[in-house]
């Protein structure tokens, strides 16, 4: 017997005859699955978006709503997903040639008769459990991936191209809301001369701090309410970004203040950052109307008092012009 160690399947059973789901039931706890039940079709969609079972077995002639609308309906529901489709096995007492078709058309993978003998059940089930144990780790794997192709690999913070994805998705749900938006360019002050004095190495770890610093201080402000679903990235070398949609002039500031402070705060010996001799940023910011501008504007004038704060002596954040 191939050996293979199996999730616990969570199975949803929808069949309005009591007696087929007693027994149904009955077996499937028996070999250690998690049954879930809905009495008609209409109810299976509603299980179904709350629980997320690893399978469906559906009855096809039901009140209310029948088993074929049903599994179009979850299927529906599955579309907004990229990878999402969970096996839907049609429970019926007339296995004709017709009605196998019209199930896959439906949206079915299988189609089994609500008599099946005990042991052809637990081997289907034995069958459909190994796939949904490769299904989770296909979903964890891929999770995984979408979260290595998302950051920055040194920082750990969103990387510029899935920067500029969020930005675009926030951007745009900003319009009709007429609400305002915010961007922060964030600069650490003299770098270079700190990979030139203690190795590109150290630089690497000074990297790490200050992003973890600027993103700690940005999760803060989401957190007391000053700001929402603001986020920093590594736009790129020493360079990051914080985007703050929806959040008031007085908020931003405040939260550009902040973590220029925090930044200082951390107090990383850095000799030869002017008359600090710590490490500092620079911070240029902008704060826009979204119906009145355009996000590369944005992006422009942020960029602008970027570079008038390092004129202007570094170490501070510079709003305005
Ligand atoms: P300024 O205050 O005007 O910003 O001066 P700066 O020296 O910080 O600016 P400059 O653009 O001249 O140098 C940036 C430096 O950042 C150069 C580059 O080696 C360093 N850098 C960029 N990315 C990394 C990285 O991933 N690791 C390390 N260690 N250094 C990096
Ligand atoms: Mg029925
Ligand atoms: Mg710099
Ligand atoms: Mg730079």
């Amino acid at each position: 017997m191939v050996k293979f160690t199996q999730i616990a399947m969570k199975i949803l059973l929808v069949d309005d005859a009591r007696s087929v789901v007693q027994v149904m039931t009955f077996r499937l706890v028996s070999y250690g699955y998690e049954v879930v039940y809905a009495e008609n079709g209409k109810v299976a969609v509603d299980r179904f978006s709350e629980t997320s079972p690893d399978l469906v077995l559906m009855d096809i002639e039901m009140p209310v709503m029948n088993g074929f609308e049903s599994a179009s309906r979850i299927r529906a529901l599955e579309a907004q997903e990229q990878w999402a489709w969970t096996p839907i096995i049609f429970l019926t007492s007339s296995d004709t040639v017709q009605n196998l078709v019209t199930a896959i058309e439906a949206g079915g993978d299988d189609f089994m008769s609500k008599f099946v003998p005990e042991p052809v059940l637990h081997a289907k089930m034995m069958a459909m459990g190994r796939i949904a144990t490769l299904r989770q780790r296909l979903s964890v794997a891929n999770e995984k991936l979408q979260n290595l192709a998302d950051h920055d690999g040194l920082t750990g913070l969103v990387n510029r191209r899935s920067m500029d994805t969020k930005l675009d998705l926030l951007w745009f749900e900003s319009i009709p809301a007429k609400t305002a938006f915010s961007l922060l360019m964030l600069d650490i002050d003299n770098f270079k001369k700190y990979n030139d004095h203690y190795g590109h190495q150290s630089g690497d770890v000074c990297l790490r701090r200050v992003a973890h610093s600027i993103e700690a201080t940005t999760l803060e402000s989401n957190a007391t309410g000053q700001t929402k679903d603001a986020f920093a990235a590594r736009y790129g070398g020493e360079e990051f970004a914080v985007i703050v949609p929806a959040a008031s002039r007085q908020a931003v500031q405040a939260l550009a203040t902040t973590i220029v402070e925090r930044v200082r705060l951390l107090s990383i010996p850095h000799e030869l950052n002017a008359e600090w001799g710590i490490v500092t940023i620079s911070v240029g910011g902008a704060y826009m109307d979204v119906a009145e501008g355009e996000l590369v504007s944005l992006f422009r004038l942020a960029d602008a008092r970027l570079y008038r704060a390092k004129s202007s002596g570094r170490n501070c954040a510079v709003m305005e012009d």
